[in-house]
């Protein structure tokens, strides 16, 4: 297991003079923050971020992510030109030596919530999800004004990817995966790269848009769209946590003997009803998840990529990205490390 932090380059307060500072961590996922959407991300950039990395004496473990195309979940006419652009993209990260590739297949939004800021018992904030306080947002001005989401589209754009993927429905979905799968799993295959889709977040439809990377069925689905070793998982224990019918460490076992996962977002949620969560701190005791469990799933399936703790709390006053802050997720790195050695000395 490659313990890593996600680092949002050069102009991340963030900075990985800091992260070194955290024991253990030995890598770092990131990603290039100035490719426009759709486009090729050129060689002699992925090369410059892995030397930055490298620099500090990390190794870039995962790339996080290549975002897809709302066109190519779509199913548009100009989806073969964007795959291509892809494939081209998974090409270079294999030429600079990059083993994972993270991405989601999420319509519209990445992952939602609908308070960045909940307050904590301890003094502490964290981000929190509720359906119906998300029910209750008005998409009538775009996205610009809610909270969190990383691509901004006014109204009318807004409206038209709704009534798209509307009438697109999740089977439409599934086959638009399908079809991206294989044509870029092979572009993979002979590059050395790693696919890990990222499930959705939360692990419901929201706003009436297919989500379809929920839960074990889906999981079941997916590997059999393209059956490749190339063709896996980002398993987030956060994301799919929000559902207490999944079961992560059977899934963690399951999908991990297969060697279908590729790269592991360890974290912590507490469910506080139905459609409603908000995130904790890492430990076990502090949410739903039981982590020694999570962990020791991957630990028995001799689980070898990158590993990271995922979204922290802000404490100690810190301000910043939600959930990437520097204090609480190297809190994360500790635990999830203590754990790992823990395991490991038991194996002996
Ligand atoms: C949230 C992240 C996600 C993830 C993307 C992958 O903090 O885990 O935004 O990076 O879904 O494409």
């Amino acid at each position: 297991m490659i313990l890593s932090f996600r680092w949002y380059g050069e102009s991340d307060p963030v900075t990985l003079d800091k992260i070194r500072q955290v024991p253990v961590l030995k890598g770092i996922v990131s990603a290039l923050y100035d490719v426009p959407l759709g486009e090729t991300w050129p060689l002699e950039k992925i090369q410059n971020l892995k030397a930055a990395v490298e620099r500090k004496g990390f190794i870039l473990s995962a790339i996080e992510s290549i975002p897809v195309h709302e066109n190519i979940k779509l199913g548009r006419p100009d989806r073969d030109a964007l795959i291509d652009k892809y494939r081209a993209s998974i090409r270079n990260m294999g030429k600079a030596g990059i083993p994972v590739l993270c991405y989601n297949f999420m319509p519209v939004f990445d992952w939602t919530r609908s308070n960045m800021a909940f307050p904590l018992p301890d003094g502490s904030n964290a981000l929190s999800y509720d359906d119906v306080e998300v029910l209750k947002m008005d998409l009538s001005k775009g996205t610009k004004d809610l909270p969190g989401w990383s691509a901004s589209y006014d109204a009318k754009e807004l409206q038209a990817l709704l009534d798209g993927y509307q009438e697109l429905s999740e089977e439409g979905l599934w086959e638009n995966l399908k079809y991206f799968l294989e044509k870029t799993v092979p572009a993979a295959e002979e590059s050395n790269v790693k696919m890990a889709i990222h499930p959705d977040d939360p692990p419901w439809s929201i706003f009436g848009l297919p989500r379809i990377i929920r839960d074990e069925a889906a999981y079941d689905r997916f590997v059999k769209l393209v059956d490749s070793p190339n063709n896996g998982f980002s398993l987030c224990s956060g994301s799919l946590g929000a559902r207490p019918d999944n079961d992560l460490p059977a899934m963690i076992r399951k999908f991990g003997a297969m060697g279908r996962i590729h790269f592991a977002h360890v974290r912590n949620v507490r469910i506080t009803g139905k459609g409603a969560f908000h995130e904790t701190a890492h430990p076990t005791e502090s949410g739903s998840l039981n982590m020694y469990e999570i962990m020791k799933a991957y630990s028995d399936t001799g689980f070898s990529g990158p590993m990271r703790p995922d979204h922290g709390r802000m404490i100690w006053g810190e301000t910043g990205k939600p959930g990437y802050g520097l204090y609480d997720r190297a809190l994360g790195a500790m635990y999830l490390a203590g754990l790992w050695e823990a395991l490991r000395e038991e194996k002996k």
